[in-house]
């Protein structure tokens, strides 16, 4: 028996990285469908070494976990995002920053296609970058060195890549690692033909940093957030700064006199894009929560 890592799911199989390097394939144990576990890719286990037939007795607790992509143990996540085609919107990548955090998954961001801006759309858009820097969440774009800041951001890591499809997931991927020869454009062919694709989720080898990551499929623009409105301040990093700080408790930000987060906004301290997602997102669920009731 040894202790290996899940890096891939094919129909009731699961090929595990054991310590030394090698995979091997096992089956969950019956107990585990008993109890309504399911293994996912990232889950740390304990499994027979001795061959490529046997179990997986033991799944250790995981520290995070996504549902789509289903993946458990992320170390980062990083949100691929193009600033033209398509054109950057604040809103799909603040809801898919507030899904990480809700997730407790660490967020990074990479702003793909930053050579189709011209140099004066380039210089508005460093304003936009600067504010989720401000934020705390690390920042790469498309034309910077790559080389030794991706070092800094994947060594020893387990990271996962998502984004819309032709956010430009698997260009980079292939531009960080040459010997992965992931097919770009491929998603959006496949759609385009009316194909419904579901790729399956695995975790890819990258020797030169030590790591694992995995080139995910498009995050849904329908996704719903599964927690209460009332928590979706928590997940505005900037917001939480500002705890306690407000005339009212229990101040949602959005009507309230002396909401210490719209003075932020007055001040320029919290970006306004963000608190315009911040109400979107709030009106969204909040409206949902009265037709369903
Ligand atoms: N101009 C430009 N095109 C890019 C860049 N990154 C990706 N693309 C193009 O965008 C399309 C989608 O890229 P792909 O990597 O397949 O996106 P994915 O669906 O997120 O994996 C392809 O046609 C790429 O050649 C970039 O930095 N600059
Ligand atoms: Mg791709
Ligand atoms: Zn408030």
């Amino acid at each position: 028996m040894k202790t290996g890592r899940i890096i891939r799911s094919l129909s009731g199989y699961y090929d595990i990285a054991g310590p030394d390097g090698e995979v091997l394939r096992a089956r969950a144990r019956g107990e585990f469908r008993k109890s309504k576990q399911k293994p996912l890719v990232g889950d740390e286990v304990d499994f027979d070494s001795q061959s490529n037939d046997g179990f997986i007795w033991k799944i250790h607790p995981r520290k995070n976990s996504l549902v789509r992509p289903p993946i458990a143990n992320l170390d980062r996540a990083v949100i691929v995002t193009a600033v033209r085609e398509p054109n950057f919107t604040a809103n799909l990548l603040d809801r898919q920053l507030v899904a990480l955090e809700a997730a407790k998954v660490p967020a990074g961001i990479y702003f793909s296609k930053m050579d189709l801006l011209t140099e004066e759309e380039r210089a508005d858009f460093a304003s936009v970058i600067a504010d989720y820097q401000k934020i705390g969440y690390p920042v790469l774009v498309s034309d910077q060195d790559e080389s030794q800041q991706w070092g800094n951001i994947l060594k020893d890591q387990v990271t996962v890549f998502m984004g819309q499809t032709g956010a430009g997931k698997s260009t980079l991927l292939n531009q960080l690692c040459p010997g992965l020869g992931l097919e770009v454009g491929e998603v959006s062919k496949a759609l385009s033909r009316g194909k419904h694709t579901t790729r399956q989720v695995a975790l890819l080898p990258i020797p030169k940093w030590q790591t694992w990551i995995a080139d995910t499929p498009g995050f849904s623009s329908y996704e719903v957030f599964d927690f209460p409105v009332t928590d979706l301040d928590q997940y505005f990093p900037e917001f939480r700064a500002l705890r306690g700080q407000c005339r009212f408790r229990g101040c949602v930000h959005i009507n309230e006199p002396g909401c210490a987060i719209k003075e932020a906004v007055t001040l320029g301290t919290i970006s306004a894009s963000r608190y315009n997602s911040y109400k979107t997102f709030y009106n969204l669920m909040a409206n949902k929560k009265i037709k369903y009731r």
